[in-house]
């Protein structure tokens, strides 16, 4: 139910998105990258180190195991980018493999100020490494980098933690050839992405008995309720993780407990929910390792290598622009 908008007045995609999002026909939705504010992102780090979710365990195994063997992939003078640097401490391997060879610059583009500050600060210590943050968002901060290319240099384009995952397939796609548009041929891209699972575990990964998925999703109510003035009650949604056969992806959803009206003052709108109606808050995709092969080819990049974690099944593809 939309009222007399004064959409001037209250500028930001938030605003607009939540407006799109919650007045939609059928299933409600909320885009996943509002869950990072700042408790989100702290939040999310806990996430990170919970039994339940080896995702970011598996990732970082993966490049502290082969780091030394993937740089070999990419010889000669590398300036790395990564889009959505997180804490930074997964790059380090990479880093430290790729500085033993040259000094190396390091560009993390991030559109989270702390995030960024906490990237600087854990890689402070690296002698051969400089580092400068782009806080933009990633193909912006990409095309910045690009532009300061030297003469000789390829860039080496870091996706970890399966971000992808987090886009829906048209999404995906189009992401990855507006990446390959940036770049030059023979450029790299290492990408991340959590593969498929016996669905318990991956259910259990999105929903753990502490209750962080939980908090780092109704987190999302927090937010629009401090930014938009909105009244969620949070005692009245539920966080549900379901995955969905036809996707092949785990869903976030918040669950409606009853039948209300949840007002959000900036945006000049109610919002009505049903009792267990849902609004649908991320999808993260699950992938078989052709399958990442497969996307890369179609979005302009050959698959040089592949490496697999044993505990968690998670892919760290390295891709070259063609
Ligand atoms: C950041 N992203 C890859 C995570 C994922 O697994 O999709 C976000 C997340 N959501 C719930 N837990 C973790």
């Amino acid at each position: 139910m939309l009222m007399n908008t004064t959409i001037a007045e209250v500028s930001g995609d938030l605003l607009l998105d939540v407006r799109n999002g919650l007045t939609k026909e059928g299933q409600k939705e909320l885009p996943s990258k509002y869950l990072y504010d700042e408790v989100g992102s702290k939040l999310f780090e806990v996430i990170s180190g919970l039994p339940e979710y080896g995702a970011t365990r598996a990732d970082e195994r993966i490049l502290h195991t082969h780091a030394d063997e993937i740089v070999e992939h990419a010889p000669g003078d590398i300036a790395v980018a990564e889009l959505g640097s997180g804490s930074g401490r997964k790059t380090r391997w990479i880093l430290e493999a790729l500085s033993r060879r040259r000094h190396t610059s390091y560009f993390p583009i991030e559109i989270s100020a702390t995030a960024l500050a906490m990237c600087r600060r854990e890689l402070s210590d690296m002698e051969a490494i400089s580092i400068v943050g782009f806080e933009r968002e990633y193909l912006d901060g990409l095309l910045e980098v690009a532009a300061r290319r030297r003469d000789g240099q390829r860039i080496l384009v870091l996706f970890l933690g399966s971000t992808i995952g987090n886009f829906d397939h048209p999404a995906e796609i189009r992401f990855l050839r507006e990446i390959r548009m940036i770049l030059d041929p023979q450029d790299f891209l290492l990408l991340g992405t959590d593969l498929e699972k016996p669905i318990p575990q991956l259910i259990v990964a999105y929903d753990d008995p502490l209750g962080v998925t939980a908090a780092f999703n109704l987190n999302l109510l927090v937010r629009i309720n401090r930014e938009l003035g909105a009244d969620f009650d949070l005692t009245q949604f539920r966080h549900v993780a379901r995955f969905n056969l036809a996707t092949r992806g785990v869903e976030m959803h918040l669950r409606s407990t009853c039948d209300q009206v949840v007002r959000v003052p900036k945006a000049d709108l109610c919002v009505r929910f049903l009792r267990d109606e849902t609004i649908w808050t991320e999808s993260s995709h699950k992938y078989a390792p052709e399958e990442v092969v497969q996307i890369a080819k179609e979005a302009g990049f050959h698959c040089e290598a592949q490496w697999i974690d044993g505990e968690w099944p998670f892919a760290e593809s390295l891709l070259i622009a063609q």
